[in-house]
Parts: C-alpha cells; sequence; structure tokens
C-alpha cells in the first residue's frame, strides 16, 4: 500500500488532525471488534447486552461480559496504529483523537486528546449514589457488584443503546470536528449514531476525509481517500512520510 502524494501534500498544510476510531483500530491488540467474523455482536444483539434495560433485566449476564471484556483489557497493549496517531502529535499543530472504543489503549499509546463518546471501561460507579469504584474492586469478586455506601447496583461507565452520550466529550468532539483540517477515519463501520454523524460534520466544514479501513463502509462515498488495508500497517506509513516533509 503506497500512500497517495496528493494525501501528503494535503497533510503538509494541513495543522489541525481529527481522528475518529472504532474497535478497527484494536483490532490488532487483540480485542474483538464488533461486527467483524469474530465480532462480539455475532453472538448477542447490541440491545441483549448493551442497555440500561438488558443490565436491570441480566444484571448477572451483562457483568460477566463486561468483566470477560475489562479481563481481556488488561491483557492487551496498543499497536503501532495507535502509536502512529500518538506520533502525530509531534508532527501537527493540533491532534485529537475522537474514539467510540472504550479500551483505553490510544492514551495508553501517549494520545494527550482522547475524546471518549462511549465511555471507558475502566471506570465504574453506583446507579444509587454515583460512587466511582475502580475495577480492581469490581474484579475482586463473582458476584454483582454493590455500592459499599448504599448497597446499589454498581455499573460499568460506558454508554449503553438508549443512553446519552457524556456532553462534555461529545460537545468537545463536535467543535474539533468542525475545526479538523483532515478528519481520518479508522476502524469503524461508522453505523452507531449519534457518533458517526461526527465524520460528517469535519466533512461538511471542509475537512479532507480519509478513511482507512480493512473494507469499504457506509462512510466511504463520502471520503475523498479510502485507504484499504489494516490500520497497524497504514498509519505508521502516513506518519513516515509525513516526517520526511
Ligand atoms: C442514543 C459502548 C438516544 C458499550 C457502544 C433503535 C433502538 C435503540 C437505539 C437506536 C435504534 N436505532 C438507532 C438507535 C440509536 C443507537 C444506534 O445507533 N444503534 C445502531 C445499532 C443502529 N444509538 C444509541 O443508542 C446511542 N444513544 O442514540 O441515545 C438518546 C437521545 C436523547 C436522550 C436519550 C437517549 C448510544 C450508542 C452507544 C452504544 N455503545 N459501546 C460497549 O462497548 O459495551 S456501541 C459500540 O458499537 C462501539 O462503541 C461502537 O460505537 C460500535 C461498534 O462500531 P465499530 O467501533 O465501528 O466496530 P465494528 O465492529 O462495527 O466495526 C469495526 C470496523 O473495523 C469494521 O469496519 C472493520 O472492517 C474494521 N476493521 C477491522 N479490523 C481492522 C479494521 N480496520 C482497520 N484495520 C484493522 N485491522
Ligand atoms: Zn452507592
Amino acid at each position: 500500500m503506497t500512500i497517495p502524494p496528493r494525501l501528503i501534500e494535503k497533510l503538509k498544510s494541513s495543522e489541525r488532525i481529527v481522528v475518529f476510531t472504532g474497535a478497527g483500530i484494536s483490532a490488532e491488540s487483540g480485542v474483538p471488534t464488533f461486527r467483524g467474523t469474530d465480532g462480539i455482536w455475532t453472538k448477542m444483539k447490541p440491545e441483549e447486552l448493551a442497555s440500561f434495560d438488558a443490565f436491570m433485566r441480566n444484571t448477572g449476564l451483562v457483568w460477566e461480559w463486561y468483566k470477560h471484556r475489562k479481563k481481556i483489557m488488561q491483557t492487551v497493549q496498543p499497536n503501532a496504529g495507535h502509536y502512529a496517531i500518538a506520533a502525530m502529535e509531534k508532527i501537527f499543530k493540533q491532534v485529537s483523537v475522537v474514539t467510540q472504543n472504550i479500551d483505553n489503549l490510544h492514551r495508553r499509546a501517549g494520545t494527550t486528546t482522547v475524546f471518549e463518546l462511549h465511555g471507558n471501561i475502566e471506570r465504574n460507579y453506583c446507579i444509587g449514589c454515583g460512587k466511582p469504584y475502580p475495577n480492581e474492586k469490581i474484579l475482586q469478586s463473582d458476584s454483582i457488584p454493590r455500592c459499599e455506601s448504599c448497597k446499589g447496583l454498581i455499573r460499568p461507565d460506558v454508554v449503553w443503546f438508549g443512553e446519552m452520550l457524556p456532553q462534555d466529550e461529545w460537545n468537545a468532539s463536535i467543535h474539533a470536528a468542525e475545526f479538523a483540517d483532515v478528519m481520518f477515519v479508522v476502524g469503524t463501520s461508522a453505523v452507531v449514531y449519534p457518533a458517526a454523524s461526527i465524520p460528517q460534520v469535519a466533512k461538511r466544514a471542509g475537512a479532507y476525509m480519509v478513511e482507512i479501513n480493512i473494507e469499504p463502509t457506509e462512510l466511504t462515498r463520502f471520503a475523498d481517500e479510502t485507504l484499504l488495508g489494516k490500520a497497524g500497517e497504514i498509519l505508521p506509513k502516513i506518519v513516515e512520510a509525513c516526517k520526511r516533509i
């Protein structure tokens, strides 16, 4: 895969970069995606597990699923794609990552401006009194975690289907998209809203949209460039080409 020279030309004159990511950027770290062949949603429908109703109806099952994913996240590392995005901060004036992922891998790779639209699997809180709880506490026992202060149910600090996105993260993501010179869209099937509207906001505001995915998606027809291949292989090549600018 060679990086199109026109993209390098565009990046040469760019200051503000936004990178919108989905599960595909973490796939090479060993984190299962949602819709791929090994995808989580192939076994269960999203609403059956990632919704407040499912949590109240089937608390044990939902916690079992999140504890399983928390344990996976404890074993995985950022990959070359995450590190390449972090390296962009040394090349461009401003780099913002807007992620749908809850795996914390962008921060662990060194990216400093990360807007987490769907929460973070390392955080939990009591639905009764809001008290925060770290994963260490949650993973200590196999039982359903309850608050030591008010005995309320503890839940993962992630955004479930039917729930609003965190207002500050949302507003900051919209603002970054509106001022982006280049919007990278990496490893997302772009089917979950309102997150998937962020790249459109950037495009409408005049950003050059670059999609990186192993297959075409809902956004491909809007992209100025579509680079088909693995994020962990393409992103380092883009960064290398930019370093030579
Ligand atoms: C809201 C956190 C309203 C939890 C997630 C009917 C009923 C109820 C709701 C709706 C409905 N119809 C529409 C909706 C809205 C709903 C929605 O969009 N549903 C979809 C399914 C149609 N959205 C919501 O409910 C949102 N809230 O609308 O609230 C509201 C308004 C006012 C007041 C109150 C409420 C909240 C949605 C958030 C859900 N939470 N995650 C958890 O993770 O457990 S969603 C979760 O799935 C992810 O966060 C992400 O957003 C999505 C998965 O998408 P991707 O990340 O793109 O992953 P996917 O596997 O799909 O694709 C991977 C891609 O990577 C592929 O393209 C693949 O080709 C590529 N790839 C693979 N390997 C690589 C690669 N690319 C590059 N390199 C590789 N190596
Ligand atoms: Zn409590």
